[in-house]
C-alpha cells in the first residue's frame, strides 16, 4: 500500500524532529507530508533540513493559518491526485505514538475504510490531561455518537488512517468543520456511506512541549454542527432509513 503520512503543523519546532524520527522508525517506507500553516518558529527550517537528506519527506507551506480541517483537506487532495492508497492523520505534538501505525495500516490494507486510534475503548487511555478536559472530550464523544448514531467511542480523534477509496467515495466537497468538528464530520460521512470503521486502542499523551492551538470556538463549532446534523437526520428520517437499509434484505421463510 502506498502510504502518505500527513503531519499538520503550526509552530511545532519543539516537537517536529522527534515525531518525524519516530514515524521513520516505525513506518520506514511511507512518504511524509508536513503541511505547515504560517509557523513563525523554526518548524519549517527543521523540516527543510531533514528533507534535504530524506527524499520521502516534503513540506507544503501556506501563508495563512486556515485551520486543521482545511490543512487536511489540502493534503488529502494532494494524496489522492498522486495516487496514494492510504492517507494518515497524525498530530505533530507527540500525542500520537507512531508505534501503533503498522497495526492501523494493516487494518486499512485489509479493507477497513477508516481506522481510528481511539482513547475511549478498552486498552485506550489519556495521559496527562486535567480531569475536566478528559470529561469534556469523553462526553462530547458520547453526545456526537448518540446524536449521529455513529456506534463509535472516539469520533473526535485526530489519529487516523483513511483508505484513498474511502475519501473518494465520501467526497471532500462541502466539508466545512474545523478541528474536532472536522474529525466528526469525516467520520459521519464514512458511517453514512455504509463503510467499515474500526477503532484501535491508543495511549494518548498530552503535549509536553509547544502550545495548544485548540480553543473554545472549535469545541462550540463541533457541538453546534453535531446538533444541526442530528436534527436534520431526524427531520429527513435519514437515520431511520439507514438503519432499515442495513437490515437483512431477505429472510428465508420456511417452506409451507
Ligand atoms: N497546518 C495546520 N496545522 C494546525 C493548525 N492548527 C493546529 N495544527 C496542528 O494540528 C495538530 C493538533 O493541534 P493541537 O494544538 O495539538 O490540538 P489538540 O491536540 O486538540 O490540543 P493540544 O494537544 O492540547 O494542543 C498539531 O500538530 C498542530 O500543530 C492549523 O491551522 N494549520
Ligand atoms: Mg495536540
Amino acid at each position: 500500500m502506498r502510504t502518505l503520512i500527513i503531519v499538520p503543523t503550526h509552530n511545532e519546532a519543539a516537537n517536529i524532529s522527534e515525531i518525524l524520527e519516530r514515524i521513520r522508525e516505525h513506518v520506514p517506507d511511507a512518504d511524509v507530508l508536513v503541511i505547515d500553516d504560517r509557523s513563525t518558529d523554526d518548524t519549517r527550517r527543521i523540516v527543510h533540513e531533514r528533507a534535504d537528506t530524506d527524499s520521502h519527506l516534503r513540506i507544503v507551506e501556506r501563508e495563512v493559518k486556515r485551520g486543521l480541517g482545511d490543512a487536511y483537506l489540502h493534503a488529502f487532495r494532494i494524496g489522492l491526485d498522486e495516487g496514494y492508497d492510504a492517507l494518515v492523520e497524525i498530530d505533530a505534538d507527540l500525542s500520537h505514538d507512531p508505534a501503533v501505525l503498522p497495526t492501523m495500516l494493516s487494518l486499512a490494507e485489509h479493507g477497513i475504510a477508516l481506522v481510528i486510534g481511539s482513547r475511549y475503548i478498552p486498552g485506550g487511555s489519556v495521559i496527562g490531561w486535567p480531569r475536566r478536559r478528559t470529561w469534556l472530550s469523553r462526553w462530547g464523544n458520547r453526545y456526537a455518537g448518540f446524536v449521529l448514531g455513529l456506534a463509535l467511542n472516539d469520533a473526535t480523534a485526530g489519529y487516523r488512517v483513511y483508505r484513498a477509496d474511502t475519501l473518494r467515495r465520501i467526497g471532500l466537497e462541502g466539508v466545512r468543520a474545523d478541528g474536532y468538528g472536522f474529525q466528526i464530520e469525516m467520520t459521519y460521512r464514512t458511517v453514512r456511506a455504509g463503510l467499515g470503521v474500526v477503532e484501535v486502542p491508543i495511549a494518548f499523551r498530552d503535549r509536553v512541549a509547544g502550545t495548544s492551538k485548540m480553543h473554545r470556538g472549535i469545541v462550540l463549532e463541533a457541538f453546534r454542527l453535531v446538533t444541526l446534523w442530528g436534527l436534520s437526520d431526524l427531520v429527513t428520517l435519514r437515520r431511520v432509513r439507514r438503519t432499515y437499509r442495513s437490515l437483512p434484505t431477505s429472510i428465508d421463510a420456511p417452506e409451507p
